[in-house]
C-alpha cells in the first residue's frame, strides 16, 4: 500500500492527493506536523529534502510533487494524463510549469500570508503579499488568453497540468483573488474541481485542517 506523508495546509501536497484519488490508488496518510522535530525526522527518511508531499511505494521512496505526480502516471499506466507522445508530453509539461511558477507559487504566498500564517499565530509578510499580487494578476490575465477553447489546459482531456494547477486555484479564497475576470479559468476550475476525485480530497482536507486548527 502506498504511503502519502503531507499535511492538510500544503497544496503541493494536495496535488498528489488528487492524483491518488484520481488514479483511484489506495494509500494511508501520513499527516506530518513540520513543527515537530520527530515527525521532520519520519518524514527526512523519504525525502532526504524534509520536504511534503512525499510517497513511499513498496519501498520506493520520493519527494517533489511534480515528480511524484509523472512517476505515479507512469507506474500507474495513465498515459491520458501524461502522454507518450513526446510533443504532447511537453505541451503537459509546459502548461504544467508555467502554471507552477507563475500562478500557483503567488497565490501559494498570497493564502498563506493572508489566510493561515494568521490562523496558526504566524507573522505575515506583507511586502511577499504586495509582490505576489502584482505578479499574479498579469500572469492570470495571460493565463486566460492562453487556455481559451480549451476544456483542460493542455487539450481536450485532463491531463498532470491539471492535477498540478487545481489545488492553488482552490486557494483562490484564501489567496482574495477572484477568477470573475478570468472567464476561461473560471469555467475550467468549475470543471476540475467538480470531479468527484478533488470533492474527496477537500472533504478529507477540510476535516483535517479543522483537526489541525483545533491542535489535535
Ligand atoms: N517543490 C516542492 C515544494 C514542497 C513544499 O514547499 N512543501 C512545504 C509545505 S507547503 C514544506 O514541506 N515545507 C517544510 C520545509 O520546507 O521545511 C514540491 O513541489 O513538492
Amino acid at each position: 500500500m502506498l504511503k502519502f506523508y503531507a499535511t492538510p495546509v500544503s497544496p503541493f501536497a494536495a496535488k498528489v492527493h488528487f492524483m491518488l484519488e484520481e488514479v483511484s490508488i489506495p494509500f494511508t496518510y501520513h499527516g506530518i506536523n513540520l513543527r515537530d522535530d520527530k515527525a521532520r525526522h519520519e518524514l527526512s527518511a523519504v525525502n532526504p529534502f524534509g520536504k511534503v508531499p512525499a510517497i513511499d511505494l513498496n519501498g520506493f521512496k520520493i519527494g517533489e510533487s511534480s515528480a511524484i505526480l509523472r512517476y505515479l502516471a507512469a507506474r500507474f499506466e495513465r498515459y491520458d494524463l501524461y502522454p507518450v507522445n513526446l510533443e504532447d508530453r511537453a505541451q503537459v509539461d509546459a502548461v504544467h510549469e508555467f502554471a507552477q511558477n507563475h500562478l500557483g507559487r503567488h497565490l501559494l504566498a498570497l493564502g498563506w500570508n493572508l489566510h493561515w500564517a494568521p490562523k496558526f499565530g504566524m507573522p505575515s509578510d506583507l511586502k511577499t503579499v504586495d509582490e505576489a499580487r502584482a505578479l499574479v494578476l498579469p500572469m492570470l490575465e495571460r493565463f486566460d488568453r492562453a487556455i481559451a477553447g480549451r476544456a483542460y489546459l493542455a487539450g481536450a482531456q485532463l491531463t498532470l497540468a491539471d492535477i498540478g494547477l487545481a489545488p492553488f486555484i482552490a486557494w483562490q479564497k484564501y489567496a482574495q483573488v477572484s477568477l470573475r475576470d478570468y472567464p476561461n479559468l473560471q469555467g475550467w476550475s468549475d470543471r476540475v474541481l467538480a470531479r468527484p476525485s478533488w470533492k474527496r480530497v477537500a472533504t478529507d482536507l477540510e476535516k483535517r485542517l479543522s483537526l489541525l486548527l483545533a491542535g489535535k
